[in-house]
């Protein structure tokens, strides 16, 4: 098939889930048509059937904010029309359901078809899309969509719940492709560049948005380096770092904390790690959780949103109310200090991922855009 993919071409969730998801499309011999303002950051080749497009924006005086919503739809139409292309899929509705559904209606005035899947990834939802700016336009964008995804059964529930919408929604879970993950193994897993002998890695990586909750994450750090010897690595880059990073030092404990910035390499730093903490005061699905799992990390976090539908409680790692971060810190220290269960939970996160493999999931959306027609 021929597909356009729009996304934020960031290292947040969607865009990552969007560019893994082109990138294998364009592997299995789809034509893949990436639109995006910028090329995304995990898009790391492009052959002859795997393009990208870039959204350009003119600036002039009078306009406060740049209309990205005409630039991305001008280019959707002038895409599909150049390369015939069958299928839309955006990535978060905001604005990219609302584009996409403009571009359809100018491309149906030429006699042009295509058609429109809106995957919804959480904040596009639970926090942005249901605020009274945005609401009429998503719930309008939602419903003409040709089909509808969330990336788990909690945001289809909040969907149905915030919104008016009269279309199935189909649950197609993030994925992840297992293969980086053993590649990683493979190679030499530098830990002592990180961390001494005696000591426990645990991990954050997000993009720092109030949203995940950083200062919980070192909160709980804090609680667990008084029993545990241990380091944390914060990767990733946000609006709350500089107020993580104050923290630790008002905490005494910056020695043992890095902060890394944002990453390509999430398969390589989560080799060394113990423990991966998502305290998120909501998560739709927590991607970074289960990569985190695929490398063999136990997960410690809320029970908000999706989480329980990824990080099994006392299998996979530990789930705890919002902001009870000593229970978190509790669970943490548990485990890190007992080897037999830390391996354990490690080895049944690692089995678990395989519910969500790429190969199990690559072709629900195959058959969702065959649905379309
Ligand atoms: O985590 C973020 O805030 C980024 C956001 C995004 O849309 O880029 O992530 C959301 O989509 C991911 C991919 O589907 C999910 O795994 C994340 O759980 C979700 N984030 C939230 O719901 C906060």
């Amino acid at each position: 098939m021929k597909i356009g993919i729009v996304c934020y071409p960031t290292f947040g969730g969607s865009g990552v889930v969007a560019t893994e998801l082109g990138m294998a499309l364009a592997n299995k011999g789809h034509e893949v048509h990436f639109i995006t303002y910028n090329q995304p950051v995990r898009l790391d080749f492009i052959s002859y059937n795997l393009h990208f497009h870039e959204v350009a924006l003119e600036e002039y005086p009078l306009f406060q904010y740049q209309p990205y919503e005409l630039a991305l739809s001008t280019k959707m139409v002038e895409v599909v029309e150049r390369y015939q292309l069958e299928v839309l899929h955006v990535h978060y509705a905001i604005p990219h359901a609302y584009a996409a559904y403009m571009a359809k209606k100018m491309l149906s005035d030429k006699g042009i078809k295509v058609k429109v899947v809106t995957t919804l990834h959480g904040t596009d939802i639970t926090l942005v899309g249901s605020h009274p700016s945005y609401k009429t336009a998503v719930e309008f964008s939602i419903n003409m969509s040709d089909e509808v995804t969330t990336v788990s059964s909690s945001l289809k529930e909040d969907t149905l719940r915030l919104f008016n919408i009269q279309k199935d929604i189909k649950v197609v879970y993030n994925f992840i492709d297992g293969m980086k993950y053993e590649m990683a193994d493979e190679e030499e897993c530098k830990r002592n560049a990180i961390a001494n002998e005696n000591e426990r890695i645990l991990t954050h990586i997000s993009n720092f948005r109030p949203v995940k909750r950083v200062l919980d994450v070192i909160q709980i750090f804090n609680e667990v380096q008084k029993e545990i010897p241990s380091k944390l690595l914060m990767v990733g880059d946000g609006p709350e770092r500089s107020k993580a990073e104050k923290l630790a030092v008002v905490l005494g404990i910056s020695d043992k904390i890095l902060f890394l910035g944002n990453s390509n390499e999430v398969a390589k730093l989560l080799c060394y790690s113990d423990v991966f903490l998502l305290p998120s005061e909501t998560e739709s699905f927590g991607l970074a959780a289960l990569e985190a799992m695929a490398a063999n990390t136990v997960v410690i976090s809320s029970n908000t949103g999706g989480l329980p539908e990824v990080n099994i409680h006392g299998e996979t790692g530990y789930l705890s109310d919002l902001g009870d971060v000593n229970s978190m810190a509790n669970h943490a220290i548990s485990i890190l200090k007992d080897e037999a269960k830390l391996l354990e939970l490690k080895r049944n996160a690692k089995e678990h991922t395989k519910l969500f493999s790429l190969d199990k999931v690559l072709p629900q959306y195959e058959s969702i855009y065959k649905a379309c027609f």
